[in-house]
């Protein structure tokens, strides 16, 4: 069965591929797997059909032969284990990639996301100025243990992984901050990821939606 994902109709990230869905899609191009799309409005995520797949009415669901999945980690992690790909065969190994997807997703993006929450929804407030340092702090702490650890490798253990696709998800959010360009083996990392043509395929999908020229 094909699986089923669902997306932003119209993502408000003007097709930069930041909407979480690209993570999804990433995967699944990884896996070689074809996938349908359900684009969802903002009204209609809400609704009890997509709050049935969804508890909190968000982007993206997952589908696949009678399983219905939200929460990108446990989605990749599905995908992963589904087709066999994105995880080293040996046990140590695949709970290491899994450490890093939770690395991404529990460290590294809550700092990111306050961030963009504060450039969002506190502009205005007079005390922004004086807070977006303090959270760029946070952020560059995290990016500088990353980038320790890093080193020069090209991936985060090994051969590329799960923990890596989930890490260059989050970190392409910083891409218009500035912030990792004092990090050139993160910004090298990135581009490497950025560069695998199964990002670029999905990074293609999600942008034909925006344009209005698919799912
Ligand atoms: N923890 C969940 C997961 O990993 O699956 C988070 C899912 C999530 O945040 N979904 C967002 C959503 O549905 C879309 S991706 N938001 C609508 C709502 O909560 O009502 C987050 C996102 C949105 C917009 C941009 N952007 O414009 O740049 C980037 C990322």
């Amino acid at each position: 069965m094909t699986a089923v994902i669902t997306a932003f109709e119209r993502s408000p990230d003007g097709g930069r591929g930041l909407a979480r869905d690209t993570r999804i899609r990433w995967a699944l191009e990884e896996a070689g797997q074809a996938y349908e799309v359900r684009l969802v409005s903002f009204a209609a995520m809400k609704e009890p059909a997509h709050l049935a797949l969804h508890p909190f009415g968000q982007i993206p669901t997952y589908e696949d032969d009678g399983l219905a999945l939200f929460e990108t980690g446990a989605v990749v992690l599905h995908i992963a284990e589904r087709h066999g790909v994105l995880l080293p065969e040996d046990a140590a190994g695949r709970a290491r990639a899994i450490s890093w997807m939770f690395a991404a997703l529990n460290t590294v993006e809550p700092p990111i996301l306050e961030r963009e929450m504060a450039t969002y929804m506190e502009r205005d407030r007079r005390w922004h100025a004086e807070r977006l340092p303090l959270l760029e702090d946070r952020i560059r702490d995290r990016l500088d243990r990353l980038s320790a650890r890093l080193g020069e490798a090209d991936w985060l253990d090994g051969a590329f992984s799960a923990g890596d696709l989930m890490m260059a998800s989050v970190l392409l959010r910083l891409k218009s901050s500035g912030l990792l360009e004092a990090f050139p083996n993160l910004a090298a990392y990135l581009a490497r990821a950025e560069a695998r043509p199964a990002y670029q395929r999905a990074f293609a999908a999600q942008l034909a939606v925006f344009n209005g020229a698919g799912a």
